[in-house]
């Protein structure tokens, strides 16, 4: 009959939320649970703010990042290098889980998590007022995501080892309600994010909050109808505060998206619906850090920022490289033991 969980109701996201505050608490309905908990905090604010660990967000409030931001490429690329063995050992250690579309983001992740976003990890903030925040559209490629997450502090790096585990708070696509520090949206299916983020941007201006949002998408995610409606409103209603990015790497879970159903003209679609819309290449470290400096200095100017990032996917590792092959599939033990030997372990493995 008794919890350990304290709830807590994020209000722009409308999630109900555990954390980990250390109280024993009755376990109640959700709607129960909830009016409890906003008691419980008018309560327990000031014991709790003196303890550090309920601390109001401020916006706009300087925040000093615990994460290591650094604008060094050589430092990035040996963080990637990691990022890609943690994706590999994830999906081998459960032989299930998307390596392709992962290891061809490993490049991005690396430069959002450790250079373009000002996020902090700890104490974490569902809402995230006074930081940037990032939406996982595509959320197949957690893999990734989790190993920035982790390597950047919202929790431990050994919990890597409960990837798509019952019970874990790392499921196979990223979830809410298991409460795991840095998710602020489920995704899996397809198609969602875009409205999510732009719902958020718009949150961030009317509570005067500067920072930025940003969303990643599959290039086969474009297919989904929802996204053009997201991507109409938020040019109608400049939503300039939002930077979308896409993972073009030509491929998705049948084969090449040219075969499935071809994106034509996708910078001048984009364009189209009123975007500014720059290119790079999404596994050049450093065309990655010039290109999202010249997205965030394009923001505030009346229309929303899209980033097509040219990708590999399974880039990093070759077996996995040059087909859609690797979009879902995990390595084996050779495979696994291949793919490790040309990646070079430089944080240290979980
Ligand atoms: C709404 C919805 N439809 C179908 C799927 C099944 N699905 C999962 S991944 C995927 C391919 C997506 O392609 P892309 O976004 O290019 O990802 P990549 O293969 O490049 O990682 C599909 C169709 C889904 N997850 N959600
Ligand atoms: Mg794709």
């Amino acid at each position: 009959m008794f919890g350990c969980a304290v709830g807590r109701y994020s209000h722009w996201a409308g999630q109900f939320q555990r954390s980990t505050l250390p109280l024993m608490v009755p376990t109640l309905s959700p709607a129960s649970f909830q009016k409890f908990y906003t008691r419980a905090v008018r309560v327990l604010q000031v014991p709790l703010l003196l303890a550090g660990m309920h601390a109001p967000p401020t916006a706009n409030s300087a925040i000093l990042t615990a994460v290591p931001r650094t604008t060094d490429i050589a430092t990035l690329q040996r963080i990637a290098s990691q990022v890609r063995r943690d994706i590999v050992h994830q999906v081998h250690g459960v032989q299930s889980g998307h390596p392709g579309g992962s290891l061809g983001c490993a490049d991005f992740f690396t430069a959002l998590y450790f250079n373009i976003l000002h996020h902090q990890p700890t104490p974490w903030d569902m809402d995230g007022t006074g930081q940037d925040l990032f939406f996982l559209s595509n959320g197949h490629i957690s893999p990734v995501f989790y190993s920035v997450l982790a390597r950047s502090g919202y929790f431990p790096v050994s919990e890597l080892a409960t990837f798509r585990k019952i019970d874990s708070r790392l499921q196979g696509h990223p979830t809410t309600h298991d409460g795991l520090p840095g998710v602020r949206m489920a995704s899996g299916s397809l198609g969602q994010g875009l409205s999510v983020a732009v719902g958020a941007a718009l949150a961030k201006k009317m509570n005067g909050d500067d920072r930025l949002v940003y969303t990643l998408h599959g290039d086969g995610e474009l297919q989904e109808g929802q996204i053009w409606e997201a991507a109409m409103f938020a040019a109608g209603k400049k939503v300039d505060n939002l930077i979308s990015t896409v993972d073009y790497n030509g491929r998705q879970i049948d084969g090449d998206v040219d075969d499935v159903l071809p994106l034509g003209d996708l910078k001048g679609k984009w364009v189209a619906f009123g975007w500014d819309v720059l290119e790079t290449n999404g596994n050049d470290m450093a065309a990655l850090f010039t290109t999202m400096a010249e997205a965030k200095a394009r923001t505030g100017k009346g229309k929303p920022v899209m980033v097509l990032m040219r990708t590999e996917m399974g880039q990093g590792v070759d077996f996995m490289m040059n087909s859609h092959e690797w979009h879902g599939i995990a390595p084996n033990d050779q495979q696994l033991a291949a793919a490790l030997a040309q990646l070079e372990e430089t944080l240290g493995d979980y």
